[in-house]
């Protein structure tokens, strides 16, 4: 990896391309993957590189809907297995959710390669997705989902997912949690909760409300705050807060 000064002023951007041009180099990423993270990166731009306080209300409610799933499952894709494993795998402790390799350019030997990445990070429930069954209505290989896992869950955790399988995996009846920086993409849209923001602050976000809320001891308040978020009010709010910041910036004489 490119060693990067902790003094430069894109520190943690350089941080997060590394990563991902290293997860191609093992083959546990896509390079595809990496157009992806530049579009997620423009986006970033946009709401300001921080997490904004309605992504802060999404990523809670996420907890939420993990923290009371009775099958709660987390989908892994190449570029959250190089971005994020070490998050991943505490999650996954924290809440007892397998972690499932499921990829969109689906390869044995690329889904191997992760499993064994996530492996060297301490995870211990990993569904391969080998013996997999087809979800209806989609055209790529994303519709293999795992039995064990994503097919008989009722809560999926989805970062970085495709618009498509999204829309599937809520007509099979499952509450789908998406992190996606771009809140106009279809999966965005489709998602029964959709946190913009990205995906490693949205990760230590995650961990944290997640062990706080774990030991409330009121189960009746994740109900509450699952039952009070609306998805559209919030990608709502994403749109207004890009277009304030824009407005801000072309009304400044600083720019
Ligand atoms: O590993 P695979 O084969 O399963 O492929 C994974 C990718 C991500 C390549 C594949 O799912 C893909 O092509 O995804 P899309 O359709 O390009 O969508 C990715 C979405 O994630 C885009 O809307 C980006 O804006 C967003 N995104 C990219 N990087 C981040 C992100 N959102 C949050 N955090 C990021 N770091």
């Amino acid at each position: 990896m490119v060693t990067v000064s902790k003094d430069h002023p894109r520190y943690k951007s350089l941080v997060l391309r590394d990563k991902l041009v290293d997860g191609c180099k093992r083959g546990i990423t896509s390079v595809h993957g990496l157009i992806a993270h530049g579009r997620g990166e423009a986006f970033d731009y946009l709401i300001g590189e921080k997490s904004t306080t309605n992504a802060l209300d999404a990523t809670e409610v996420t907890s939420a809907y993990i923290l009371t799933a009775q099958r709660p499952i987390l989908s892994v894709n190449g570029n959250v297995a190089a971005l994020v494993p070490a998050e991943l795998v505490e999650l996954s402790e924290i809440t007892e959710a397998p972690l499932e390799i499921n990829l969109y350019h689906r390869s044995r030997q690329r889904s191997e390669k992760i499993e064994q990445h996530l492996r060297d990070f301490g995870a211990r429930r990993i569904l391969t997705g080998r013996d997999y069954v087809q979800l209806p209505g989609i055209a790529s290989e994303r519709a293999k989902v795992d039995q064990k896992g994503i097919f008989l869950s009722d809560v999926v955790f989805v970062p970085l997912e495709d618009g498509d399988r999204c829309e599937a995996l809520k007509k099979s009846g499952k509450m789908v949690l998406a992190v996606d920086l771009n809140p106009l993409s279809r999966t965005a849209l489709a998602a029964s909760v959709t946190v913009v923001d990205e995906l490693a602050r949205t990760m230590g976000n995650l961990i944290e409300f997640t062990r706080r809320m774990q030991h409330a001891g009121d189960k009746e308040e994740l109900e509450v705050l699952k039952s009070k978020f609306d998805n559209a009010q919030n990608l709502k709010t994403s749109y207004s807060i890009i277009l304030s910041r824009l407005q801000n910036l072309s009304e400044s004489k600083g720019v």
